[in-house]
């Protein structure tokens, strides 16, 4: 994998494209590289960072990995024979990413520093106007790739800022900050905490862990690809396509207990108890850490070290909840205060109130964020009627917490390469999907959510809306998703021919 950054592209004044992307981690790359596939140069994909990788250029925590294997955790249309591990770490990850980046050409594509600050839908040029922290420019279609999983969420607790030590949240690591012999304190107990807290107990004086959900856990099957498999892999793509397939369908098996039949997953309930009985020996410890929702509820953990980190001496898992943070403590509300050097908040992201909807502005004026008020509303997680040529990927209802997200983009890539196909074929200069569509589909993901265990579990988490909706999560078999999404639904869409005027 290479070190340096290739060369990427700049905006100079007045610079219009085809096609703008907002994001470069696996959504806005996928499509990048299957535009370059398709011999396309008229697209531009906007960065905010200083390289690709999105999601995984950002979170560089200690022990930061994927819970889903890499063979089913990258690109069909660019598979690895070399993963080193069934579950990849981050820089491998990163650097698989990079590297596809490279071999497809997409990096001269890329403006990096470009945050989108500003789009808005210019309906007498029809363009959207895109206003970046690298400039300005005009795209005929915006894809908002920006990322779910993308923008930390900062808690509202009593005097954090008043903290004199450091703050570090999980997904803005400061990797020059050495944490050995300090006093930290983790917040969150969620998939990245589970990561972080074993990664950081060996090395820290103590280690209190602020937990306000105990999660579900269960152990953790990862181990080093034997080279015989990779050079199996190498000589016969077909035999890593193969595995690819065992995975995806051993992993679809899980939508039956968390969508269709909740009583589906008491087995895999029956080995997170197990897995916590037999690492946790102390029956108060494992009382604190035993979870009170229904499993699924919110995402499984998958960890073979979380336990035991949380049960060495200098580990402490508080209850109590936060009263206050001071200059160098923390103050639970039972009135113990812990002594503490740095805060590290893994506490999750924006992903309900996505801070580029507040950036998106449509046909009437309205950003994203104003229409989706009452909930996230799109035309299969795609597209919003009222925003003219603008694509969504990872937008809402696209999430899955059972499999890999991979799947998902591929499945909105061919829908977006779909809808631009018809555009050039139909000489169309705008496409719009319908209220009609968009409404029979937020039913769709209603009735197909009712009784899934992200509504009936028994717990609150961040799939659900401030309305109580399911706006992040596919609620059925990801292979319908990809049925809907194979091709564009032109019936639901009301196209403009260039040079004629709607209405
Ligand atoms: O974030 P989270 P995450 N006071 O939102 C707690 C992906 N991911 O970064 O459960 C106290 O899940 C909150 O408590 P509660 C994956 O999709 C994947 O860990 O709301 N606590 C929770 O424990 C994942 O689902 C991988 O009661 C507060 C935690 O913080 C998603 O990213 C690795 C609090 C937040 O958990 C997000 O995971 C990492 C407050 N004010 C991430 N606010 C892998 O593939 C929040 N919390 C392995």
């Amino acid at each position: 994998s290479t070190t340096t950054t290739p060369a990427s592209a700049q905006l100079s004044p007045g610079r219009e494209v085809g096609v703008a992307v907002i994001g470069s981690g696996f959504a806005g790359l996928g499509l990048a590289i299957r535009l370059r596939q398709r011999g396309e140069t008229d697209f531009l994909v906007l960065e905010r960072g200083h390289d690709v990788g999105g999601t995984w250029r950002d979170n560089t925590y200690p022990g930061a990995a994927c819970d889903v294997q890499s063979n089913l955790y990258s690109f069909s249309f660019a598979p690895n024979p070399d993963w080193p591990r069934t579950y990849s770490r981050q820089p491998e990850i990163q650097a698989y990413l990079r590297d596809t980046a490279e071999r497809f050409g997409v990096y001269p594509h890329c403006v990096f520093g470009a945050e989108v600050t500003a789009a808005s839908w210019d309906d007498e040029a029809r363009r959207w106007r895109v206003r970046t922290t690298a400039g300005d420019l005009t795209a005929r279609v915006l894809v908002s790739a920006a990322g779910a999983l993308a923008d930390p969420a900062y808690p509202d607790i009593p005097g954090l800022g008043s903290f004199a030590g450091t703050v570090m949240h999980s997904a803005r690591w400061d990797a020059g900050h050495d944490l050995a012999g300090e006093q930290v304190a983790v917040i969150g107990t969620g998939a990245s905490a589970v990561q972080i807290v074993p990664a950081v107990q060996p090395q820290v004086a103590s280690v209190a862990v602020y937990q306000r959900t105990p999660p579900w856990v269960v152990p953790r099957g990862d181990r080093p690809v034997k080279p015989a498999a990779r050079r199996v892999y190498r000589r016969l793509p077909a035999a890593q396509k193969a595995v690819r397939g065992a995975l995806y369908a051993a992993r679809e098996v899980l939508v039956v207990g968390m969508a269709k039949q909740r009583r589906a997953l008491r087995p895999v309930g029956k080995l997170a108890r197990t897995h916590l009985e037999r690492q946790v020996r102390d029956p108060q410890l494992r009382a604190a850490l035993t979870p009170d929702y229904t499993i699924g509820c919110k995402r499984i953990l998958i960890s073979n070290d979380w336990y035991p980190a949380v049960s060495a001496p200098n580990a402490e898992v508080v209850t109590a909840g936060i009263a206050e943070v001071r200059p160098h403590s923390i103050v639970t509300r039972d009135g113990v205060e812990r002594p503490t050097d740095t805060i590290v908040l893994a506490t999750g992201f924006a992903v309900t109130d996505l801070p580029i909807a507040h950036r998106i502005s449509g046909r009437d004026g309205r950003t994203l964020a104003q229409v989706w008020d009452d909930g996230m509303v799109t035309n299969r997680g795609s597209a919003v009627a009222g925003f003219p040529n603008l694509f969504l990927l990872v937008g809402p209802n696209v999430g899955v917490g059972h499999t890999s997200m991979v799947y998902m983009i591929e499945s909105q890539l061919a829908y977006v390469l779909d809808a631009l196909r018809t555009m050039a074929e139909e000489g169309l200069e705008v496409l719009e999907t319908t209220p009609q569509a968009q409404e029979a589909y937020r039913q769709l993901i209603a009735e197909r959510s009712q009784g899934t265990v992200w509504l009936a579990g028994g717990c609150g988490s961040w799939y659900l809306d401030r309305h109580g909706h399911n706006t992040t999560l596919w609620p059925d078999f990801t292979f319908r998703f990809r049925r809907l999404t194979r091709r564009l639904d032109r019936e639901n869409y009301v196209g403009t021919p260039a040079g004629a005027r709607a209405g």
